[in-house]
């Protein structure tokens, strides 16, 4: 058998296991809420067609509308400024081979349970590569913060100074992308970056370390709990938009038992 019969077969009997990390696209799921002198991220829409009926006899179907981030959704280099002269940085541009590869898990949900402003930092990540190894290049690194269990207002954790959900420091981004030199990095939060990211220097740190260095973002994923903090194998394909800046996209992760 070849290794991919072989996989295929492994699949089919479950030893290795697909888990959805994907939210439904759904007009009431959340989505990010900038300053409001900022242009803003559109909701899912759906209108329907026709439903077996006048409007189409045999068949249902719908329009649907939405931002490129809205959802669980793939952000490209050319979503930030630092970003926009990289090569082949729009989403129809990236190489294909990117959209399949090796993940981590860092569990921050105890932190970020005490704390909505919870920061991943070079220590947190020392910490867990003392645990877990050493975190392999051209890794997708995602941050588990149990957010994804949240639903309305708790999502977005809107405050009056803005919002509150954790995420990387200046420090930590740079750490995983100088260091590691990883693929991309994801959350289960509305942003790469945290809430309040917009405070940090530069703004945004994590959209704008990882995307001026070529690297991918994942946002809004889901069940982070049920995969190992090493090992699992993520399939992460965006949209072909052309010069598309994200896409909201399946993302499904391959682990074994
Ligand atoms: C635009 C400006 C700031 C942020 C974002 C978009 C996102 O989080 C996004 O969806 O890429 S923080
Ligand atoms: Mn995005």
């Amino acid at each position: 058998m070849s290794k991919l019969e072989a996989l295929a077969a492994d699949i089919a009997t479950g030893a290795v296991q697909i888990v959805d990390l994907t939210h439904t696209l759904d007009p009431d799921f959340p989505v990010i809420i900038l300053p409001p002198e900022f242009g803003q991220c559109a909701r899912f829409r759906m209108e329907e067609v026709s439903a077996y009926d006048h409007r189409g006899p045999a068949w249902k179907w719908h329009n649907i509308s939405m931002s490129e981030h809205t959802g669980t959704h793939f952000d490209a280099p050319s979503h930030w400024i630092s970003g926009r002269d990289v090569p082949n940085g729009s989403v129809d541009e990236i190489p294909v081979d990117a959209f399949v590869g090796p993940a981590v898990v860092i569990d921050c949900s105890e932190g970020a349970s005490q704390d909505a402003d919870f920061e991943l930092t070079p220590d947190v990540i020392n910490k867990w590569e003392a645990e877990h190894g050493e975190i392999p290049a051209d890794s997708w690194v995602l941050m588990r913060t149990d957010w994804s269990k949240r639903s309305g207002e708790a999502y977005l954790n809107m405050h009056e100074d803005g919002p509150h959900s954790p995420g990387p420091t200046p420090e930590g981004i740079r750490f995983l992308i100088d260091e590691r030199n990883i693929r991309g990095f994801g959350t289960e939060t509305v942003g790469t970056d945290a809430g309040q990211g917009s405070h940090y220097t530069p703004p945004y740190p994590a959209h704008y370390f990882l995307h001026g260095a070529g690297k991918y973002g994942l946002q809004c994923l889901a069940n982070l709990d049920q995969l190992p903090a090493t090992g699992a194998v993520l399939l992460a394909a965006p949209l072909k938009i052309k010069n598309g800046t994200g896409s909201p996209l399946r993302v499904l992760a391959m682990v074994t038992k």
